[in-house]
């Protein structure tokens, strides 16, 4: 063969390669983003796999698919995957790949948010709260401890989405470094720059890296970097081109993109319900649509809080988010369509075309009764099954962290060191008390310590008598400057002027047994102990209930205070309706039985009423009356 026909050979394959291979690009002449060649904008949402059941997202995504949503856009908590160092957990309803395969078999295209950082109203914004294991740590910095901790989570999560890239016969069409980060103080492009580095080395150069931030330039100042694509966040606005006027300072040429357009917004205990009108979302998402921009809907379901997972945000004081993340989103946080969705389905239908076919109905919710309760004990009788191994012995307290114990509770205990005739007060004055600290002496409950809220309580006994603090964590600050949200007592305790020393601290292991059939395998061998028999503070309380019908409902506590439930051994959740806003707590279908017996076990932390009773109802309430501090 001739050199010439050989190299026209070459040519020609070359050629066809490039038609053939799929890939996705920006063009900086057009302002688009190119796929496979053509421009092309997304309009996307956002979900959290890891506040959905798993059984339940393919339902979600074909909502989304159905709504004429192209692309979703995820973030992947670090802290859920990585729950001890060098530990990873991919399965179940941390199976990230699972999900990402659902994705790819209903067509949408993925927007992935793999941090280190993602905020998202999530404990310690995604980042393990082992990090904090050495004290001084620089947290979303160049400093080598952190640094060599993200390295490593990197190097197990990239690989991963290696192959799922769009140009490698995946969907994944752009990846975000960090998030936010002009939010923070630290600054530090040199970070940005390793993260950078990072990325690329597991997922090659093609791939469209970019960076999201508040959109002006106070935000994307620290935020953006010179090989990283800039885009902003925003809300419902009556000029888009005008919000998008901070990006063009920063990113010039390209498509413009909202990546979070905040279809709704978050809730606080103790603050009103967020709701948002249909009408000013599909409006504002109309506006965006207008000048040809790409958009991701944050969120298009927010979900659910289990177990111990939700955030806090600090705004002069610390605000812990609810157990629902429902955020008024177009889908609710059981997964059913809304007015809102419909709203947005039908801008979207101006710009593309969505999918024929109607928007699946809400799925039935149950409404299961009233139940009644049987009290088990006070938690201090319990510490044989909850506390597995010797109490740490220490002068002053020791933190959640230092015991490494990250999540739910940890008992502290102490003696009263003179007699106290007279109510005298118990109290942290250094605002140390991280989170709410439940105060008892020799069993007999005196009341609640919280962080900013309530720093002393006053307290009687003789010389001698054991003091209880059952300290919650009730989840580490998520967004600010503030991320090292050490849990526990951070401070020391004082009665009167005396500091209380010679600590036993006791790390609590409760969903473990719980999980176990803890305490319905205790039959009818309750301990009981007259000491904490009719005393409030934190009990323990255990039912049973059959279901015919199996379906999502809502649990009510009434006339309940504050504490944890589980429903078969699975945690789902905080409540707290003498706070509010929210009253009931979402009961997925796919936690209950409809061949045995449900167990429920509730941790009720203050007062529990007289006849202790659950009600199941086939509707939420998030908009509860909102009760004092
Ligand atoms: O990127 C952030 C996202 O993860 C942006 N948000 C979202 C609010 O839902 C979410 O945390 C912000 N959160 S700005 C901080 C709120 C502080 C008042």
């Amino acid at each position: 063969m001739g050199p010439v026909i050989l190299c026209l050979l070459l040519v020609s394959s070359l050629c066809q390669q490039a038609w053939s291979s799929p890939s996705f690009t920006i063009d900086f002449a057009r302002n688009c983003f190119l796929k496979d060649g053509q421009c092309f904008r997304y309009i996307s949402g956002s979900i959290h796999y890891f506040r959905i059941p798993a059984s339940a997202w393919k339902d979600r995504l074909q909502k989304m698919y159905m709504t004429g949503l192209n692309a979703v856009q995820i973030y992947v908590p670090w802290n859920f995957h990585e729950a001890q160092p060098g530990v990873f957990n991919f399965r179940e309803d941390r199976d990230l790949e699972h999900f990402l395969d659902l994705t790819m078999e209903l067509g949408l295209l993925v927007i992935m948010r793999p941090g280190p950082y993602i905020c998202a109203e999530w404990d310690m914004g995604g980042l393990p709260a082992w990090l904090l294991n050495k004290k001084d740590i620089s947290l979303r910095s160049s400093d080598p401890d952190y640094l060599n901790a993200v390295d490593s989570w990197m190097s197990v999560l990239l690989p991963k989405l290696r192959s799922r890239l769009y140009s490698n016969g995946g969907n994944i069409i752009s990846v975000q470094v960090e998030n936010e980060y002009g939010s923070f103080h630290a600054c530090d492009y040199s970070y940005m720059r390793h993260l950078n580095a990072l990325f690329r080395l597991y997922l090659g150069d093609d791939v469209v890296l970019f960076t999201t931030d508040g959109n002006a330039d106070y935000f994307l100042k620290c935020g953006t970097l010179q090989d990283l694509y800039t885009t902003v966040d925003f809300g419902p606005v009556a000029n888009a081109t005008k919000a998008f006027e901070a990006m063009r300072r920063y990113q010039p040429r390209g498509p413009l993109v909202n990546s979070e357009y905040y279809t709704g917004w978050l809730d606080y205990w103790g603050v009103k319900h967020s709701q948002s009108s249909a009408l000013q979302v599909s409006l504002g998402l109309q506006n965006i649509l207008e000048t040809g921009a790409s958009v991701n809907m944050y969120m298009f379901e927010g979900g659910t809080n289990f177990g111990y997972w939700n955030g806090a945000d600090f705004s002069k004081i610390y605000q812990p988010i609810t157990t629902s993340y429902d955020y008024d989103a177009p889908l609710t946080e059981a997964g059913d369509p809304t007015d809102k969705l419909l709203a947005i389905r039908a801008v979207i239908s101006k710009f593309q075309t969505v999918p024929s076919g109607p928007i699946p109905p809400p799925t039935p919710k149950f409404y299961y009764g009233l139940i009644s309760l049987q009290k088990v004990g006070a938690l201090v009788d319990q510490l044989d099954f909850l506390a597995a191994g010797a109490p740490y012995v220490t002068d002053y307290p020791i933190t959640f962290e230092d015991a490494k114990q990250y999540f739910g509770f940890m008992l502290y205990r102490t003696h009263l060191p003179l007699n106290v005739p007279l109510y005298t007060p118990l109290s942290s004055q250094a605002n140390g008390v991280h989170d709410r600290g439940y105060v008892s002496v020799n069993g007999s409950f005196y009341g609640v310590l919280e962080r900013d809220v309530a720093k002393a309580v006053k307290v009687t006994g003789k010389a001698g008598d054991w003091v209880d603090v059952l300290v919650e964590n009730m989840g580490r600050i998520n967004y600010g400057g503030d991320l090292k949200d050490f849990k526990g007592l951070v401070g020391n305790l004082t009665l009167g002027t005396n500091t209380l020393k010679d600590w036993l601290v006791y790390p609590l292991n409760i969903d473990g047994p719980i999980a176990g059939g803890w305490p319905h395998i205790l039959g009818n061998n309750l301990l009981r102990n007259p000491r904490t028999e009719n005393t409030g503070g934190p009990v323990f309380y255990r039912g049973t209930f059959k279901v015919i019908d199996v379906g999502d409902t809502f649990l009510k506590l009434p006339q309940w205070s504050k504490g944890q439930v589980w429903i078969n051994g699975f945690n789902i959740g905080r409540y707290w309706p003498a706070r509010g806003p929210q009253v009931t707590l979402y009961v997925p279908s796919s936690i209950l039985s409809s061949s045995e017996m449900n167990n429920i076990t509730v941790l009720e932390l203050e007062n529990a009423p007289e006849l202790p009773t659950a009600l199941f109802l086939d509707r939420p309430i998030l908009n509860g009356t909102l009760r004092g501090k």
